[in-house]
């Protein structure tokens, strides 16, 4: 399951290199990279239900497919940046995000959902935490500081512990 995700996402980024290439066939692996995005979009949101479904959603009952390790990494939002901007952890590690700015911020993720912090619980002082269990590269941003790509962004890079 986790493996399959994260091939799919092992895929994604493949074909986008290979579009980078301008081959022949560029429309066919265009197309072929959306479909691959859309099922993993919709795998996204099956889980992201799933867990809605349980009534301590959000909470330490959430149900993760590993065991958390313990280890937290913290990533530092400022005014206007993460730092740092990409972290790299394992399966079941925790990363904090801790709001040191004068400026509110948010955590909003570019593709899917099932984590991420609004305006009003990341106001300066507030801290947020999410224990990632599954492999894949997961970007996020601030949508007051930013876009999906340019400004106030950050990158969880999750491994296979
Ligand atoms: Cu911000």
């Amino acid at each position: 399951m986790t493996r399959a995700v994260g091939s799919v996402l092992a895929l994604v980024v493949l074909l986008g290199l290979a579009c980078a290439d301008d081959g022949n066939d560029h429309a066919y692996r265009q197309r072929r990279a959306e479909q691959l995005a859309a099922e993993f979009r919709a795998s996204q949101e099956s889980a992201a239900a799933a867990a809605s479904s349980d009534p301590g959603a959000g909470t330490t009952s959430e149900t993760p497919v590993v065991e958390p390790t313990g280890l937290v990494v913290p990533v530092i939002a400022l005014d206007n940046t993460f730092r740092p901007e990409i972290v790299e952890i394992s399966v079941g590690d925790e990363v904090l995000w801790e709001n040191r700015g004068m400026n509110e911020h948010n955590v909003l993720r570019v593709e899917g959902d099932g984590w991420g912090v609004e305006v009003d619980d990341f106001q300066p002082g507030d801290v947020y935490a999410h224990v990632f269990t599954e492999p894949g590269e997961f970007r996020y941003f601030c949508s007051i500081h930013g876009t999906e790509d340019v400004g106030m962004i950050g990158t969880v890079i999750v491994v296979s512990s």
